[in-house]
Order: C-alpha cells, then structure tokens, then sequence
C-alpha cells in the first residue's frame, strides 16, 4: 500500500494518533504536503461521504474521521501557506446557518491567511444577521460564504440578501464556495464570485479586491 492509501485508509477509520503518525512519515518520505492533502485526505473524506450515503458509516464515525483530518491539517499548515508579510485586506468568512461544515471552510481561512488576508472567521451555523453585524463592526472588503449542504445553499441567497437590506453590499465583494456551490448559482444569488477550492478562493480573493482599489 502507498503512503497516501495508507492515509485514505486510517481517515476513515478516525484514528487520530495513527493518522498523524503516516503523514509525518509520508512528509519525511518527500511527499508533497499538497499531494498529502488532496490525494490523501481529502480523497478520504470523499470516501467517507459515499459511505455515509449508503449508510456504512454514521455521523459518530463521520465526526472522528472530521477530527482526525483536521489534526492532520495542522501538520500541514506550515507547509501548505507560505505567509506573506503584508495585509492584503480583511476578509469575513462563515458557513452559513443550518450547515456545520467546517473543514473546507478552515481550508479557506489558512489559504487566504496564507496570502496575506486578516481573516475574521465566524465559524459555523451563521446567521445572515451575523454577518451583517460582523461586516458593520469589522468593515471587511470581501465576505466568503461556505455551504456544503444542497438543502443551506438557499441560506447564501438569504446571506446575501440581508447584506444588500442592510446598505452595505456595494461597500465589498461576495465570494461562494463549497461542494454542491457552482459558479452558475454564484451569478444567480449575485455574488461576486465563486472558487471550487481553497486555493482559488485565495486567489479570487486577491483578484476582486484589486479590482476594487
Ligand atoms: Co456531512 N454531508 N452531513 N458531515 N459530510 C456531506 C456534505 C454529504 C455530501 C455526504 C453524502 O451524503 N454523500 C451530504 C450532503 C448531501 C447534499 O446536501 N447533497 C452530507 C450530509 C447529508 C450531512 C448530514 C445532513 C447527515 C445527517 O445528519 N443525516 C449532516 C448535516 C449537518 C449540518 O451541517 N447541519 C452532516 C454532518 C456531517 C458531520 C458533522 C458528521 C461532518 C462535518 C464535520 C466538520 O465539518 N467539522 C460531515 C462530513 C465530514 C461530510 C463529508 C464526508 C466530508 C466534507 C469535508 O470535510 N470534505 C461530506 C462528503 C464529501 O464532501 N465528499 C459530507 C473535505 C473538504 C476539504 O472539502 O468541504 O468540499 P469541502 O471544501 C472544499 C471545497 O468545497 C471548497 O474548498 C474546500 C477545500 O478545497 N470550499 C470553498 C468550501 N467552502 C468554500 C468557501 C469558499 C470557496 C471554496 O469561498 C468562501
């Protein structure tokens, strides 16, 4: 078995001290920190979601496995951002409210960390009006929103919404992410953007907030 198959594997079973384990081995053995992450974390956790569907594995498990990769996330950090020394802006990120995903959504906050973003991040489970109170007291130039429930998506749409209510949407940029988000329901709910991962919505980031100076 490879290293990253024997990461795939142990995510799924949750083992947390185990997990750690190979992917400082797999590090040591010159594998790339990203290939780590794609090919056997995340690769992981795309297993685990047809598990779940096909009820093979339940939410306890599920949550084990969450925590497992998130440890193995840390060690990675490190490697995966390569911070820049100057702030490129300040961002506020949440997943929306109902939906309690946060790996992808922390993914997001170490990549835009990493290019330079002060990142305000209001966790999971987000009101639309939390976001608003969140934009008037912090003044951010973009707002990221995560969802990865089709059945929360209609929540950045209300997210959105409350921004435009409250006067402040032409003060910043919007940008959408997560599983079931695409860019055709970005331009939909009139956000500003959408990135299919960590890394573009980063990148994203940096694009409309030039665009803005
Ligand atoms: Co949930 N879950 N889950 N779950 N879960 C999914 C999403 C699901 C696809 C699994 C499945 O059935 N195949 C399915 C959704 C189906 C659908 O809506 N169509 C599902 C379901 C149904 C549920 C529950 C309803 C199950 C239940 O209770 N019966 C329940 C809902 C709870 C709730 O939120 N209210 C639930 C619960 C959970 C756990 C709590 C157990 C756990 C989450 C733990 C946690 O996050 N702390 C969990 C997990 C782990 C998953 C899967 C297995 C993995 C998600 C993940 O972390 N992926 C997932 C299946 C899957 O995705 N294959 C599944 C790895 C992560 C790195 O990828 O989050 O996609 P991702 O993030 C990417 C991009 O999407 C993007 O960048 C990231 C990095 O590249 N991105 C952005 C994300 N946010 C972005 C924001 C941006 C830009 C890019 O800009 C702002």
């Amino acid at each position: 078995m490879s290293d990253l198959q024997a990461i795939t594997k142990t995510l799924i079973t949750g083992d947390v001290k185990k997990l750690q384990e190979l992917v400082q081995e797999a590090l040591a053995a010159g594998v790339p920190a990203n290939d780590i992450l794609q090919k056997g974390l995340i690769a992981g956790m795309d297993i685990i979601g047809e598990k779940m569907q096909s009820g093979e594995m339940f939410i306890p498990e599920v949550l084990m496995a969450a925590r497992a990769m998130s440890f193995s996330v840390e060690i990675l950090k490190p490697l995966l951002a390569e911070g820049e020394a100057t702030s490129a802006g300040k961002v506020i990120i949440g997943t929306v409210k109902g939906d309690l995903h946060d790996i992808g959504k922390n993914l997001v906050v170490m990549m835009m960390e990493s290019a330079g973003f002060e990142v305000i991040d209001l966790g999971v489970d987000v009101e639309p009006d939390m976001f608003v109170k969140a934009i008037k007291e912090n003044k951010p130039s973009l707002v990221g929103l995560s969802a990865l429930l089709t059945t929360t998506m209609p929540m950045m749409r209300k997210s959105i919404e409350s921004i435009e209510e409250s006067g402040l949407r032409d003060s910043l940029k919007i940008i959408v992410g997560g599983a079931p988000v695409s860019q055709s329901f970005a331009d939909e709910i009139g956000a500003n953007g959408y990135a299919a991962d960590a890394g573009s919505a980063a990148k994203l980031a940096k694009t409309l907030i030039n665009e803005q100076v």
